[in-house]
């Protein structure tokens, strides 16, 4: 397959972790943990040159967690606040940041990769959401675009994209965990900082499972192509 072109490709799974799976996790995505049969069916095909695995990994005092923001008018899910760009030089940037239930703090159980997902032949863990007052649904960057690993205060683990590029990757396969939220933004990022980024749809289940639709034609429109499982790409 695409063999008119230069063709590697990395898998990127992301945030398969307690926390967004049932029964007990505390941001749990509707049938989170039952794709994890089809995503270690993806790590083990010998077509892919990295894979990546992600994980959402936020400080105690993490601006998204409803809990760090007094007042009933602040609820899990439903409510936002304003988040300013924490970028030297760009404090007049602000955004709404959804608030969600604490979930995914480092070093808690809840941060763990399930134990369903076999790693054993995956390359690099990546933590992202580290810093306190902005967002990170992407792996490539924060919610205003910043992407600072080793920064004083950093909210990524590893420079993703640089990583990718070293080894000469061109695609970027997505799946994972939350479709409508992280998969999305991390597909999306991957086409915007010019890999070619393919989404598997066996491969993902979202916080909103009614919203897969139009998650897909968000996918499409910033030019990330949604495939499934026997698509000529994964099997080669
Ligand atoms: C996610 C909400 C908050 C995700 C992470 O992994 O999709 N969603 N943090
Ligand atoms: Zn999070």
């Amino acid at each position: 397959m695409a063999a008119n072109r230069p063709f590697k490709s990395a898998l990127i799974v992301v945030d398969m972790q307690e926390d967004f799976c049932p029964p007990n996790g505390s941001l749990a995505v509707p049938e989170g943990r039952t794709i994890a049969p089809i995503i270690n069916t993806l790590l083990s095909k010998p077509g892919f040159t990295m894979r990546i695995l992600t994980k959402d990994y936020h400080p105690k005092d993490h601006i998204s967690f409803a809990s760090n923001h007094p007042g009933p008018e602040n609820q899990p899910f439903s409510s936002y606040v304003t988040m300013n760009n924490p970028a030297p030089g760009k404090e007049s940037e602000s955004k709404l940041q959804q608030l969600w239930p604490v979930h995914c703090v480092a070093d808690t159980a809840g941060a763990e990769i399930i134990p369903e997902i076999d790693s054993s032949n995956v390359d690099l863990v990546v933590r992202k959401g580290m810093r306190p007052e902005v967002e990170m649904y992407s792996v490539f960057a924060d919610a205003f675009g910043n992407c600072d690993p080793g920064a004083h205060t950093h909210s990524v683990s590893l420079d993703v994209a640089a990583a990718l590029r070293a080894q000469g990757v061109t695609d970027v396969v997505v799946v994972g965990l939350a479709g409508d939220y992280c998969v999305k933004a991390t597909a999306i990022d991957a086409a915007r900082v010019g890999f070619k980024s393919w989404v598997v749809e066996e491969g993902t289940k979202c916080v909103v499972p009614a919203n897969w639709e139009d998650i897909k034609r968000e996918l499409k429109d910033s030019g990330v192509s949604v495939i499934s499982m026997g698509d000529p790409l994964i099997e080669g």
